[in-house]
Parts: C-alpha cells; sequence; structure tokens
C-alpha cells in the first residue's frame, strides 16, 4: 500500500526536493540550446508560478491550459502551475481552433501559458469561449509576454499548500472517437505512478538521460519525459519534433541512455540500428499501441536491446501492465505491475479462465474521474477500470493483447482480432506498416480488409496484393486472410500515434 501525507504538492517532491537536499546544480532539463539545472528550472517555475498568481490572477483550483511543444520552458509552465495551485490542462501541441475549444469548454479552463508559436489557434478558441481570459504567451516579445513578467519576480515562491487529493492535472483522452473526455488526477496519483512501474519495470538511475516523442499533453510521454526521470533526480531531454529521425539525432547528440516511443517509431529507427548501437541508449519503452512481436525481434537484432513494452491509459495515468528486458515474451505486453490488479473478464463480469479471451479490468492506486461525463459508468464497472481492450491472460499470468474490444472482427462466425493479421501482414518484408479493419459483406456479415504501407522500392500492385495474401494464408489461420486489399502512402492516425482503424472503416 501506498501511503501519502494529508497534505502534498507534487512540484515538492519532484522538483524542491533535489534543490533542497544539495542535488540543485545537477543537470535537470535540455532542449534546443537550453540546458538548465534542477536549480534553474526551480528559478524558472517559482517566477512563473509569481506570474500567474500575482500578474493573472490565478487562485488555487484554477484549470491553467498548457499549449506548446515539448521543450524545456514547457516543463517550466508545468511547474509553475503546480506550486500555484493551478490544475495543469496539457494538450497536444498541434490540436487546432476547433478541437481547443471542446477542450476549453469542457475543462472550464480559466488561463492558459502558450507557446507564441501556437498562439493563433489558441487565440481563435479562446475568443469563442467566454470563461479563458488570462493568456500569456512564450518565445514571445514584448512586455506583456511570459518571460517579460518574469523579470519582475526573483523572489522564492512558496508553493500553495495541495491536499493530496486535490486535482494536479486534467488529461484529454486522445479520443479516437467521440467528444475528448476529461481525466482528473491528484497530486497523489501523480506520487503514485513514479512510484509503481519506474521502480518495478524501468529501474533507471540518477544518472540516466532520458528522451522520447509523445507531447507532454499526453500522459505517456508526461510521466516518461518529466515525472519518471525527475522523481529520481535524472535528466531529460524535450524534443519539439520528435520523428524517428529527430529521436535518433537526439539520442546521439544528447547521449541519451532511455527513450520512449511507440512501436512504430522503433519500426523505422530499427534501419539505423547501427547508430542505436554506437549510442549510449540503453532501455527503450515502447507503448501507446501493441507491440508487435516482429517489431520486438526486428528491433532486437537491428540495435542488441530488448524492448519494454506497457500498456497504460489516460484514464489510469501511466503503465499498469508491462515487463523488464529480462522478463519480456513474444506478443505479451508483460505482468501486472505491483500496486495493480488486473484480470480478463466476459461480458457479465465474471473472470474468465487463462487462456481465453475476455476483457481487460484493472485497478490500481490511480484510476478512472471523468470530469462530468456519463462515461464513468462505462469505463468504471465495480470499482474494476474496463480499458476497452480484449486480453487473453496465460497461466503465469502474462497479459497477451488481442484489440480493442470494438476492433474484433467477425466474419462468416469467426472471431479475428484485427491486431493478429497486422502481425501477420507485418513479417512480410514489403511492408512497413499496416491496419486491419472489417468492411461489410453480404455473404460473411463483415471481411478482413488491410491497408497497407509498402517499404520504399516494392510497388503496389495486384501481384503485390496476391503475394501478401497467400503469405498470411501460409503463416495463420487461411480465414484471418485480408480479402480485400488497398495501398496507402501513410495511416491515419491521431497526435499521441495511435492508429484511427475507424476512419478506415469508413472509407
Ligand atoms: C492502447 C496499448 C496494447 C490500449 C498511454 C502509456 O496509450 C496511452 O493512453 P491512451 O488513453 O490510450 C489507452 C489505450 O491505448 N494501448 C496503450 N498501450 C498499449 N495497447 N499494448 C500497449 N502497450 O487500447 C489502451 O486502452 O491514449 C500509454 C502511458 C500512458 C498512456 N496514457
Amino acid at each position: 500500500e501506498l501511503q501519502f501525507p494529508a497534505q502534498l504538492n507534487c512540484a515538492a517532491l519532484l522538483l524542491d526536493r533535489h534543490v533542497n537536499e544539495g542535488r540543485g546544480d545537477r543537470p535537470c532539463v535540455r532542449g534546443g540550446h537550453t540546458q538548465w539545472t534542477y536549480r534553474e528550472l526551480q528559478d524558472r517555475a517559482d517566477r512563473i508560478a509569481h506570474v500567474l498568481t500575482r500578474d493573472m490572477g490565478l487562485v488555487p483550483g484554477n484549470r491553467v491550459l498548457l499549449h506548446a511543444p515539448n521543450t524545456p520552458m514547457s516543463v517550466a509552465c508545468w511547474f509553475g502551475i503546480v506550486k500555484a495551485g493551478g490544475i495543469v490542462v496539457a494538450t497536444m501541441p498541434l490540436l487546432r481552433t476547433k478541437e481547443l475549444k471542446p477542450i476549453i469548454d469542457i475543462g472550464k479552463i480559466s488561463h492558459a501559458l502558450c507557446d507564441a508559436g501556437l498562439a493563433d489557434e489558441l487565440l481563435g478558441a479562446a475568443q469563442a469561449s467566454a470563461g479563458l481570459k488570462h493568456i500569456r504567451c512564450f518565445n514571445a516579445h514584448g512586455d506583456q509576454s511570459l518571460e517579460a513578467l518574469m523579470t519582475r519576480h526573483s523572489e522564492p515562491y512558496s508553493n500553495v499548500d495541495t491536499a493530496a487529493d486535490d486535482t494536479c492535472l486534467i488529461g484529454f483522452t486522445s479520443g479516437t472517437t467521440g467528444i475528448p473526455k476529461a481525466t482528473l488526477h491528484f497530486h497523489r496519483d501523480v506520487m503514485a505512478i513514479c512510484a509503481c512501474w519506474p521502480r518495478s519495470v524501468l529501474k533507471a538511475s540518477s544518472d540516466d538521460v532520458f528522451i522520447g516523442s509523445p507531447p507532454l499533453g499526453f500522459t505517456f510521454g508526461l510521466g516518461g519525459l518529466v515525472l519518471f526521470p525527475m522523481s529520481i533526480g535524472a535528466s531529460t531531454v524535450l524534443l519539439e519534433k520528435a520523428g524517428p529521425a529527430q529521436l535518433l539525432d537526439g539520442i546521439r547528440d544528447y547521449g541519451a541512455t532511455v527513450v520512449f516511443t511507440a512501436p512504430t517509431s522503433y519500426r523505422v529507427m530499427a534501419a539505423r540500428g547501427a547508430e542505436v548501437r554506437a549510442s549510449r541508449l540503453r532501455k527503450c519503452v515502447s507503448a501507446g499501441e501493441a507491440l508487435p512481436a516482429s517489431t520486438r525481434t526486428q528491433w532486437r537484432e537491428a540495435t542488441g536491446l530488448e524492448l519494454i513494452d506497457g500498456i497504460g491509459a489516460t484514464e489510469l495515468l501511466h503503465i499498469f501492465i508491462s515487463a523488464d528486458e529480462a522478463n519480456a515474451r513474444p506478443g505479451a505486453t508483460g505482468k501486472v505491475i505491483p500496486g495493480y490488479e488486473a484480470c480478463v473478464m466476459d461480458a457479465t463480469g465474471h473472470p474468465v479462465p487463462p487462456g481465453t479471451v475476455g476483457k481487460l479490468a484493472v485497478k490500481g492506486p490511480t484510476g478512472c474521474r471523468y470530469l462530468n461525463d456519463e462515461r464513468q459508468r462505462v469505463y468504471v464497472k465495480n470499482g474494476w477500470n474496463m480499458t476497452g481492450d480484449a486480453y487473453v491472460m496465460d497461466e503465469d499470468g502474462y497479459f497477451f493483447y488481442q484489440s480493442r474490444t470494438d476492433d474484433m472482427i467477425i466474419s462468416a462466425g469467426y472471431n479475428i482480432a484485427a491486431p493478429d493479421v497486422e502481425e501477420g501482414l507485418m513479417q512480410h518484408p514489403a511492408v512497413l506498416e499496416c491496419a486491419v479493419v472489417g468492411v461489410p459483406d453480404e455473404e460473411r456479415g463483415q471481411i478482413v480488409k488491410a491497408y497497407v504501407v509498402l517499404h520504399q522500392g516494392n510497388t503496389a500492385d495486384a501481384a503485390m496484393v496476391k503475394a501478401l495474401q497467400d503469405f498470411v494464408k501460409k503463416t495463420m489461420a487461411p480465414y484471418k486472410y485480408p480479402r480485400a486489399i488497398a495501398f496507402m502512402e501513410k495511416l491515419p492516425r491521431t497526435q499521441s500515434g495511435k492508429l484511427q482503424r475507424f476512419l478506415l472503416r469508413d472509407i
């Protein structure tokens, strides 16, 4: 059982503690040409907290939108807001006015800190929302910029004395469908995730250098690139652009040792495995989407490193099923991590025996609290968080991902998990990535259709369709083979990198 004091501001534990305990001069955040120690980040965060309270009229409990790419300054803003008792609502940098507007409305946002480069979209959304009145931009000029206001406040800030169960952040779900859902997380939830997965699975040290691609608006990125490194006094690199090529450059240039990114990114980076071998990289974390067994093998063969897979969710804040390098099993996400419970249930809410497909149910120190949302009772049933994933657990407690519960294809009476067919196709050397969906069919109810992105140098023609179909029929149960195949330049993905299969169903 995790125990926390009744009063707790996570900024004190993640940031101030290191300065108070003599680690103030250790490197903390880097990015672009910026390099701040823990003391330097604390100085920025304190100044921002002063600006929020004195110049922007923030009172504890106000919601503050943070709209920026991953940079050291966005980390300073995150801590400034938390120190001042505000609630951080970090957003995906690529969101447009149309997508920011519901977040501002649902989240009842009153304040915003915004990178000047993204200000137009935010100002557009703010104009249409009555509540958002106080906006300051950074990376900006002029006497009303955040930087200008920061120069006026040099005294240390004493953190607002928040309760452990005051809300610290609101995470918006990446929303593959429907209106985005706002998930509330307390200060103690932030400390709970730092005490769980990083200690039992990641096992990084204060000398590690973290890097990765997920934005801070995605809790995968917030945890991996800010909370986890800072909870152990390590350092972290924030990349504004973090496609596979920039990530590899960053790993080399900053001497990164721990990387967080999605399966697709590992597939692309594997082609430059020699550079990874020449780097200091030692731990590679994959989450956000199922990791195909073939990607695990491909990465190991290219780099000599074993991937750490983990499933997390915005609703649960971070990872709850995972395995370290030594305990990895191909095709399995891992075992439930200490502190959490997980099981696979049937439609009536009863656990199914090992080896049977069912719905994943999870319980632990963190869990879903939607803000004013009817969908709360769909996600949490009898205290179990129902993630919407179909899983199988084996006799040893390893969990094997099958599909999202709504990505099960039923064709001529067969249950076919879309990711299973994707994995089969991905084994073919011509396939870079693919997405499989069920499309309506008079005779079979649904048929399996694959959208395929080919590696450069291959031809998207009828011969390729035939070759891929024959290939799948040879390696898996023939009823699973894609009866229809279409080729694409790239697949539709959310800003957190998740495949949007539902868009393909409607083509
Ligand atoms: C899927 C996975 C198989 C799964 C997230 C790590 O992805 C995160 O949060 P989201 O709310 O999505 C949650 C859903 O994504 N998923 C994530 N990881 C895996 N499926 N294997 C995986 N390793 O459908 C889950 O229900 O965007 C991931 C940490 C924090 C996060 N928020």
